[in-house]
């Protein structure tokens, strides 16, 4: 018996054990191991049922991801696992699949091949292929309407979203809930059901009759809303529909043809490339495992604003006890007042009890003083973005809090190092930069001064999942990975505007590229206000006789904010829908022609590139600074802060679909028109491109060098 696999007996009843840390995925030998596990239980007279059931912390988590490279490289053979699942639905024997932790993808097609499945009540049970920008590959698309019904399976297998065991016992995936050792449970199910016909699932048609056809229409409507932009969702529809047309074996034929089209796309690779770079983020060279955690039992946040308010939510939603401080009595009732609503509107959504909502509501304490501070054992700063305040403000934390208590700003823009000089513990200093709004967006840029003790950035990444965040670490650089990028983006938006686009054409462009915004859009979400400030605090680094955006400031003169007062770039109606502004496009035309720039038509191409180009050059800029670790980084950054298409894996993973020499001779284009102030290519994008390397190569030399 293969070492992933075990096959031991317990009163005749045979258990076969997937061991192959850390999610029991099915890599090679995995599924060769059940197979012979299955083969030698079903034929040894002694053993009247067969429970399979995973080690450690979970049932089998899916496919083994890393294989599917290779698979697409041709260094491995595709992957069958139809054969042996039917092996597992022929088994003389009844066969339980015991559930705890994580059915995933193959995980759950291996279950559900089972006749019988026993789950623990915290079990998740799912088709997450799709975020894979693939389709289930082993038959879950015509197993799962069997058990669970069409319209559920449609649900799971289109959208991804896991189910909990609960669910999964009420919709029919699931045979019973076992409370307490799920072993044991799994072993007296198993004698219950010793002697009786197996059921198999492939038979079992009834669900599959008097299918509502809208079920599939409404669903491919609304993949198209929410996953605007991804072909597995709407493959994956194809194939569940399949079922309910074709015999088993045809619709396992038909699945196999979908899931192989999706597997050799470069969606699939750009979200697998995705998959993998989130969970690369935290690997750190300067912190080990052996790295001490510091412990975080209570917390403290000064500002009551929007950052702030999320920031505390953030916090108690983690069980974590906060204190809410704000200067004044009306923007503190504010603030609190906005945190009600927040989750009032996640109470009248189903996503959350009124019991939970009052619980995490007792978690923040609202309050104008610094009562309390001196037991955080972190303090977040969330006050105004300007210099001289949040060093203020650090000093005043400097001197009450305790002397291990980490202080953390939420500064989007400014220097962590010069905000550290206004205490005595810079090595507790630390950038933990929320997204708007922070309960809600998945980023948290962990920003490193010179003095961040490696023991504060391991508290800040593991602080970061327990926020339920995905916490990319930056350097100290004007806007970190994020908004440093973003700079020369809106720049490149606002200069096309300039020379004759419109503001819709530039939105539109970059909205069907995939991002989930335009870039105009996304400041009149932000407010132009925000980043007029931030022009202003910077002003003094302006080179004379560079080209600068000159529209941006005069809507701010004109109070147009953007969304929060109705006009901006576009103008918004009262449920915030944008339309043209006429007054801002004849605003946009004779600041053009004062300032003697050329109108010109501009072409969706040009857009795109200009902006895109404009983000990477800058993204390859600051990776050979070391702002950022890898450049799967700096696409974890943008894929959940900025609304980066997922499907295209990330504005640097995206240079390599462009081809690294396309861009880097775009980018020399653009400097030959626009100027090498603007324009000179990155030193590593022009070193990759000499050296025939990409970006991925780039991270593997990043991380053997670690290693
Ligand atoms: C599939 O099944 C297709 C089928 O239809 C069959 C077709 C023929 N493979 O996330 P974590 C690694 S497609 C390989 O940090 P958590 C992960 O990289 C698959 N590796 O832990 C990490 O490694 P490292 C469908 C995997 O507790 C470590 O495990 N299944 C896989 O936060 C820990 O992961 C999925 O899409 C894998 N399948 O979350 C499930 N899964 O330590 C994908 C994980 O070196 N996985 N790793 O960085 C997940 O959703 C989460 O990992 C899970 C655990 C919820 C399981």
């Amino acid at each position: 018996m293969s070492e992933l696999v075990r096959l031991s007996h317990q009163d005749g009843i045979a258990v076969i054990t997937i061991d192959n840390p850390p999610v029991n995925a099915l890599s090679p030998g995995v599924p060769e191991g059940i197979q012979e596990a299955i083969r030698a239980a079903g034929s040894d007279p002694a053993v009247s049922a067969i429970v399979m059931i995973g080690a450690g912390r979970t049932f089998i988590a899916g496919a083994d991801i890393r294989e599917f490279g290779k698979i697409v490289r041709g260094e491995r053979p595709r992957l069958t696992l139809l054969p042996m699942l039917l092996e597992i639905e022929d088994c003389p024997k009844p066969v339980v699949m015991a559930i705890h932790g994580t059915a995933f993808g193959g995980g759950n097609e291996v279950a559900m091949a089972g006749h019988y499945r026993v789950a623990s009540a915290d079990a998740q049970i799912g088709q997450p292929e799709v975020k894979l920008g693939i389709i289930p590959g082993a038959a879950g698309t015509q197993r799962l309407p069997r058990l669970a019904g069409v319209a559920k399976a449609v649900e799971m297998c289109a959208f991804g979203e896991p189910i909990g065991a609960r669910e999964a016992l009420s919709v029919g995936i699931v045979d019973r809930i076992v409370e307490g050792d799920l072993l044991a449970g799994a072993i007296a199910f198993a004698c219950e059901v010793a002697g009786k016909p197996a059921r198999k699932t492939r038979e079992r048609e009834e669900k599959l009759r008097g299918v509502d056809a809208s079920v599939f229409a409404k669903a491919r409507e609304q993949a198209a809303r929410t996953k605007r932009g991804q072909s597995a969702p709407a493959a994956a529809i194809e194939a569940v529909e399949a079922a309910t047309r074709l015999s088993f074996a045809e619709g396992c034929a038909r699945e196999t043809a979908i899931f192989e089209a999706c597997l050799f796309s470069a969606q699939s690779k750009a979200m697998i490339h995705a998959f993998f770079a989130e969970r690369g983020v935290s690997k750190i060279p300067e912190v080990s495992s052996k790295t001490p955690v510091m412990k975080i039992e209570r917390a403290a946040v000064v500002g009551a604003g929007t950052m702030g308010g999320g920031i505390a939510m953030n916090y108690a939603n983690a069980g974590i006890p906060v204190l809410l401080k704000e200067a004044g009595q009306e923007a503190l009732d504010r603030g609190m007042a906005t945190i009600r609503k927040n989750y009032a509107r996640s109470v009248k959504s189903g996503r959350l009890t009124q019991a939970a909502m009052d619980e995490r509501l007792g978690r923040i304490s609202p309050q104008l003083t610094y009562e309390g501070f001196e037991n955080a054992d972190i303090i977040a700063e969330a006050v105004f973005e300007g210099m001289a305040l949040k060093k203020q403000v650090f000093a005043e934390l400097d001197a009450i809090a305790k002397p291990e208590c980490i202080l953390a700003t939420n500064t989007s823009y400014l220097d962590i190092d010069e905000i550290a000089s206004a205490t005595r513990r810079a090595e507790l200093v630390v950038g933990h930069h929320y997204f708007s709004p922070a309960n809600v967006m998945r980023l948290l840029e962990v920003v490193r001064g010179k003095a961040t003790r490696p023991a504060v950035l391991a508290t800040s990444m593991a602080l970061g999942k327990r926020l339920r965040k995905v916490a990319v670490l930056a350097g100290n650089s004007r806007g970190f990975i994020g908004n440093r990028m973003l700079m020369p983006y809106l720049r490149e938006a606002q200069f096309l505007v300039e020379e004759g686009a419109s503001v819709e054409d530039v939105n539109g462009a970059l909205y069907d590229f995939g991002m989930a915004m335009g870039p105009l859009a996304m400041s009149d979400l932000a407010g132009l206000d925000v980043s007029w400030r931030i022009r202003q605090e910077f002003k003094h680094l302006e080179k004379p006789g560079v080209r600068v955006p000159l529209v941006s400031d005069k809507l701010c003169e004109m109070g147009r904010f953007g969304q929060k007062t109705g006009r901006g770039w576009s103008q918004y109606d009262e449920a915030r829908n944008p339309s043209p502004d006429a007054e801002t496009a004849a605003l946009i035309e004779k600041t053009a022609r004062e300032a003697g720039i050329e109108r010109r038509a501009v072409g969706r191409d040009e857009i795109v590139e200009r902006c895109i180009f404009a983000l990477i050059n800058e993204g390859a800029r600051l990776l050979g600074e070391g702002v950022a670790l890898r450049a799967a980084d700096i696409d974890v950054v943008y894929l959940n802060g900025y609304g980066f298409p997922v499907w295209r894996g990330g504005p640097m993973f995206y240079v390599g679909e462009v081809g690294l020499k396309n861009v880097l001779a775009r980018v020399r284009e653009f400097e030959g028109k626009h100027g090498p102030d603007l324009w000179s290519p990155a030193p590593l994008l022009v070193e990759l491109a000499e050296g025939a390397q990409t970006f991925e190569d780039y991270d593997g030399r990043a991380a053997s060098t670690a290693a």
